[in-house]
C-alpha cells in the first residue's frame, strides 16, 4: 500500500484549529474561545482534489477510497489537530512534550495563525496584536526544540562515545532521526548551512542556523491566514503579503467559519457546494438572515477565491511538499478484473521513478519490475521515468 500523508494542525491558542479541523473532516470536537479545549490530539479524514482521470479516457471511475465529484477526485488524508503548543513548550512547560511527538508524526504542517490579531501570545482575547509576532514565535519555538536535539547529538559526537572514524552527520542524523531525517540529508545541510564539518568550531549561532535548517527540510509548513472573514485580518493580510520580508512564506488566506457554515448548508440541503470551489448555488428557500449571511460569504469567496480550507491542505501537499498523485491503471482499459474503473489515486513523494512507484504498491510489484506504461500515450517507461502528477501508469512485472 502507498504512504497516507499526516497534515498537522499547529499554532497557540484559540487561533481556530479545532475550527478549521472541523471544517475540513466535519468531525465533531469541540470548539471555543478557550485554550486547552482540545485535550488530546485530534486526528481526522480530511481531503485533496486531484483532477480526475477517467473522463479522459470516456470513463466513469469507481473510487475504493474517498470519492469523485464532477471529475474532481477527493482523495483521503490524515489530519492531526496538534493541540497545546504554547510559548515556552520545548522547556516541557504545559502540553509542550506531547505536543512534540504528536508533531514528529506529521509530514507537513499547516501553521494556523489569527490574523484578525485578536488574541495574544497565550490565546488570550486583545486587539492589535501583530499575527508577525506568532509567525516568529512557532518558528523560533520548533527551532528550539530541533537545537535541543541537535546539541544532544554534538555532545555524543564530542564525548567519543563514537568510534573515531563516525562522521558527525551520522551521530547527527542518528540522534535526530525521529525527524526523518537521514545522513545525507544532515551532510547537504552542513554544505548548504556552511559551517563545516568540525561540530567544535561551531558557535552556537551555527548550531541554530543548522537546527533551523534541518527544521526547515523535515517540516515544511503553509501558513494559513485564518478568521480572513474580519476585517482587521484583511488588513494584516494585505500588509503582511506585501512585506519583502515575508515573501519566502507560503500563505494562505482562510476562513474556518466560512467553510463550516458552507459545508452545515449544504448538508441541510439548503445549498450546493463542493470543497474548495469559489462558489455556491442556494437551492431552497433561506430565510432573508440566512440568504444576508450566505451572500457575505459569497463576496469572501469572490475576493479571495475560495474559504482556503481545501486551498491551505493542498498547498501543503502538492506544493510545499511536493506529494505526486498518481491513478495506477491499465493499458487496455482502465477496469481491473473486479470491475472497478481507476479506483486508486496514490499519493507518492516527490521525484519518485517509475520503480519507487510499484515498490509503494507492492514489494513484489517492485523486484518484478519490466517496465512502466503510460495508459495516455502507450508508451513505455523505463524504471527510471520520474513520476508526473495525475499519470496513469500500468507496470508490467516478471511474475
Ligand atoms: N471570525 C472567525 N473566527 C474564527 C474562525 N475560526 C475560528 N474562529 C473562532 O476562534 C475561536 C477559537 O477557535 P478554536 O477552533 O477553538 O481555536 P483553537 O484553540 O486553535 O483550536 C472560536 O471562538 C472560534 O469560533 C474564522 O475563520 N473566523
Ligand atoms: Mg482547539
Amino acid at each position: 500500500m502507498s504512504k497516507s500523508y499526516r497534515i498537522g494542525l499547529v499554532g497557540k491558542p484559540s487561533v481556530g484549529k479545532s475550527s478549521f479541523f472541523n471544517a475540513a473532516t466535519m468531525n465533531d470536537v469541540p470548539e471555543g474561545a478557550y485554550p486547552f479545549t482540545t485535550i488530546d490530539p485530534s486526528v481526522g479524514e480530511a481531503y485533496v482534489r486531484v483532477e480526475c482521470a477517467a473522463p479522459e479516457f470516456d470513463e466513469e471511475c469507481t473510487p475504493n477510497v474517498g470519492y469523485c465529484q464532477h471529475g474532481t477526485r477527493f482523495v483521503p488524508t490524515k489530519l492531526v489537530d496538534v493541540a497545546g503548543l504554547i510559548p515556552g513548550a520545548h522547556e516541557g512547560n504545559g502540553l509542550g512534550n506531547q505536543f512534540l511527538s504528536d508533531l514528529n508524526e506529521t509530514d507537513v504542517l499547516v501553521h494556523v495563525v489569527d490574523f484578525s490579531g485578536e488574541t495574544d501570545l497565550e490565546g488570550e482575547p486583545t486587539e492589535g496584536h501583530d499575527p508577525r509576532d506568532d509567525i516568529a514565535f512557532l518558528e523560533e519555538e520548533l527551532d528550539q526544540w530541533y537545537l535541543g536535539v541537535l546539541e544532544k547529538g554534538i555532545n555524543r559526537y564530542e564525548s567519543g562515545y563514537t568510534t573515531e572514524d563516525d562522521a558527525i552527520e551520522e551521530e547527527l542524523a542518528e540522534q535526530m532521526s525521529a525527524f526523518k531525517t537521514n545522513e545525507d540529508e544532515i551532510k547537504r545541510l552542513i554544505r548548504r548551512t556552511d559551517v563545516g564539518f568540525e561540530p567544535e568550531e561551531w558557535g552556537d549561532e551555527d548550531k541554530l542556523e543548522l537546527a533551523r535548517e534541518v527544521r526547515k527540510e523535515t517540516k515544511p509548513m503553509v501558513i494559513a491566514a485564518n478568521k480572513m472573514d474580519t476585517p482587521e485580518a484583511q488588513d494584516n493580510y494585505e500588509e503582511i503579503t506585501g512585506d519583502p520580508d515575508y515573501e519566502h512564506l507560503t500563505i494562505v488566506p482562510c476562513s474556518a467559519h466560512a467553510e463550516k457554515a458552507l459545508k452545515s448548508a449544504e448538508k441541510a440541503g439548503v445549498i450546493d457546494y463542493r470543497p474548495g470551489d469559489d462558489d455556491f448555488e442556494i437551492l431552497d428557500d433561506v430565510s432573508s438572515d440566512q440568504e444576508d449571511g450566505l451572500e457575505q460569504i459569497r463576496d469572501f469567496l469572490d475576493a479571495y477565491g475560495a474559504t482556503g480550507v481545501q486551498a491551505a491542505l493542498e498547498t501543503a501537499l502538492f506544493d510545499v511538499l511536493g506529494v505526486t498523485p498518481v491513478f495506477p491503471g491499465g493499458a487496455n482499459g482502465l477496469g481491473n478484473e473486479r470491475g472497478e474503473v481507476l479506483p486508486d489515486c496514490y499519493l507518492i513523494p516527490p521525484n519518485s521513478s517509475a520503480e519507487d512507484f510499484a515498490y509503494s504498491l507492492h514489494s513484489d510489484i517492485g523486484d518484478g519490475f519490466l517496465h512502466a506504461i503510460d495508459c495516455r500515450s502507450n508508451r513505455q517507461l523505463g524504471k527510471d521515468y520520474e513520476v508526473e502528477s495525475r499519470d496513469v501508469i500500468e507496470i508490467i512485472t516478471t511474475n
